[in-house]
């Protein structure tokens, strides 16, 4: 077996259904006998989970403060939680991670993608993930499904053409990397969203079984 721990992430708008897909990721990783972590953004790490606070709890926070934060939190991540992690042969899967800066403050708030882009490089450098799912689900579906829920943070109570933004800015990461970053349809039904989460997992099976 490959002793080589990778980094996978989960990615898409409101309602997407990252939580589904995480416990589909975790599966796989369970069949496959790899020890892993799973952990979050903004958040992840006793500073960065503080920080979370202040972003999903803030009444208002400019779009520049916001980006900054979730920068500050995600370095915290990376240097104390990824890095050491994958190092010790830890695989780390993130709900969550730099793209949703890319799409979130770059595309939904309309910030610099090249400020955004030196930051990620200060911030991440080569902690960079191995594969990314990214649940695309058009916002009114998924607008939708968060609406059941009872209480919306800061970022939930967005308007629908915000999240129309945020779908593509993940297109356009998506475009520009097209080997790490995999599309799911997530407007399915989460089994057949599962099926093929599972299918695209088992397409990695080199990575344990080379
Ligand atoms: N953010 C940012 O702006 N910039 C950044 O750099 C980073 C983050 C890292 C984090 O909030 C917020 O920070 C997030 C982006 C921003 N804000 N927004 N929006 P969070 O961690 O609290 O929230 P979240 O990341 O959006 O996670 P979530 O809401 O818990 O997950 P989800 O993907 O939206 O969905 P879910 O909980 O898995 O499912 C939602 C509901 O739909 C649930 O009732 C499910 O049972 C249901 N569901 C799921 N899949 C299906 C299917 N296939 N069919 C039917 N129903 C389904």
């Amino acid at each position: 077996m490959s002793n080589k721990a990778r980094f996978i992430t989960l990615e898409g708008s409101e309602g997407a259904g990252k939580t589904t897909a995480l416990n589909t990721v975790k599966n796989q990783l369970e069949q496959w006998q790899v020890p892993y972590i799973v952990t979050r953004e903004p958040g992840g790490e006793e500073t960065a989970e503080l920080i979370r606070d202040i972003l999903l709890q803030s009444k208002h926070l400019e779009p520049i403060t916001e980006l900054l934060l979730m920068f500050a939190a995600r370095h915290e991540h990376v240097k104390k939680v990824i890095e050491p992690g994958l190092k010790q042969g830890t695989w780390v899967i993130s709900d969550r991670f730099v793209d949703a800066s890319f799409a979130y403050q770059g595309f939904g708030r309309g910030l610099d993608l090249d400020f955004i882009q030196h930051l990620e490089q200060l911030t991440v450098d080569k902690n960079q993930p191995d594969l990314t799912l990214w649940l695309d689900v058009a916002p009114e579906v998924g607008l939708k499904r968060a609406s059941m829920r009872s209480e919306k943070d800061r970022i939930e109570q967005e308007n629908h053409d915000f999240f129309k933004r945020i779908r593509d800015g993940y297109r356009h990461r998506q475009a520009q990397y097209p080997q790490r970053i995999k599309t799911i349809d997530a407007n399915r039904s989460v089994q057949a969203v599962q099926e093929q989460i599972s299918s695209l997992m088992q397409s990695y099976d080199h990575w344990v079984n080379p």
